[in-house]
């Protein structure tokens, strides 16, 4: 599968200063916004987005989150716009689901959003697809969906997974939560063509922890190796993204074995309580944030800025090198 945006497909709007710096073949970094709406709890969410794109910044790119708003898909978002996706998270009114008026957009999601035109945080496979509508190559994020545990029985697989193996979009994490079952996650991955490529590491993260045992394909240490790779990957001219594992900062990490019994404690009350399909992960991650007072969401907000520099750093690496 080849994507092609249909000739009818609705532009995507792009911001200012994002539309400048593609038109100056300045490097472009794009950011997710399910994130925002459904990855963290208010104001925390608004401040880890403020501070992500400001890292971008910082290290010589130029962000742009990603998001449908009233219908449009916007590509850049003022901080009024943030600020509007972030006050729809859990914290704000006390509720659990965005709030209800803000949707958590996967790829099948944007035609009815768009046609409605409903407000949309989207998810890394929704943000991804719309990166390549407007010809940005790169974006960070914290972790992607996968292959749930359990999945053997519920079917449970992100989408995310089958838009890494589509969709020509680099994409910066710090590996998965092992709300996931790491290891079929990256058998799909594997299946579906996607490059895993650790960063100055040779496991796959586990997100809050630096390892997890598991290999990742290839290591490269710095983001200029890292540009040479993503360069061949075009010039072979592979379909499909590149996964590139950037494990959380040392001294933000979170060992395993404290993590774990409060990652399956929240997988059980998922089940009891009955949660499925989209509202999986963001429960999930909720209750995670409530079950560690918060240790978990910062740990997640250090992670996030982490990726953004090496996006940034290898954004400009990509423009150096002609690719
Ligand atoms: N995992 C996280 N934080 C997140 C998400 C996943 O640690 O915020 C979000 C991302 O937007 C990801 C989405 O693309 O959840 C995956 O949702 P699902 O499992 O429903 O595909
Ligand atoms: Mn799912």
């Amino acid at each position: 599968m080849t994507v092609v945006p249909p000739a009818a497909a609705p532009p995507v709007e792009l911001a200012p200063e994002v539309a400048q710096a593609l038109a100056e073949g300045r490097p472009v970094v794009a950011l997710e916004s399910t994130i925002i709406t459904h990855g963290m709890p208010y104001p925390a969410n608004l401040e880890t987005a403020r501070g992500v794109e400001d890292v971008v910044r910082a290290n010589g790119a130029t962000p742009a989150t990603i998001a449908v708003l009233d219908g449009r898909l916007c590509v850049g978002l003022d901080d009024e716009a943030l600020e509007r996706l972030a006050r729809s998270a859990e914290g704000a009114d006390g509720t659990h689901d965005g709030g209800g008026e803000v949707v958590k957009a996967s790829r099948k999601d944007l035609p009815a959003v768009v046609a409605r035109g409903a407000t949309a945080g989207t998810t890394v496979a929704a943000t991804m697809y719309l990166a390549h509508l407007a010809g940005v190559r790169i974006f960070a994020t914290g972790g992607i969906g996968g292959v749930h545990r359990g999945a053997e029985h519920t079917f449970d697989v992100s989408a995310d997974l089958d838009e890494l193996g589509a969709t020509p979009v680099t994409v910066v994490c710090a590996g998965a939560k092992s709300i996931l079952d790491l290891p079929k996650t990256l058998e799909v991955l594997e299946t579906r063509g996607v490059p895993v490529i650790g960063l100055g590491t040779d496991e796959f993260p586990a997100f809050f922890s630096r390892t997890s045992g598991l290999p990742v394909d290839h290591r490269v240490d710095t983001p200029e190796q890292l540009a040479a790779v993503l360069v061949e990957h075009r010039r072979l001219g592979l379909r499909g993204g590149v996964l590139v594992a950037n494990p959380i900062p040392e001294a933000d990490a979170i060992p395993a074995e404290e993590i774990d019994a409060r990652i399956d404690e929240a997988i059980a009350d998922a089940e009891r309580a009955g949660i499925t399909r989209k509202e999986v992960t963001p429960y999930l991650l909720a209750r995670i944030n409530e079950l560690t007072d918060g240790r978990s969401l910062v740990a997640n907000i250090a992670l996030v800025r982490n990726n953004a520099a090496v996006a940034a750093r290898t954004a400009v690496a990509l423009v150096a090198l002609g690719g």
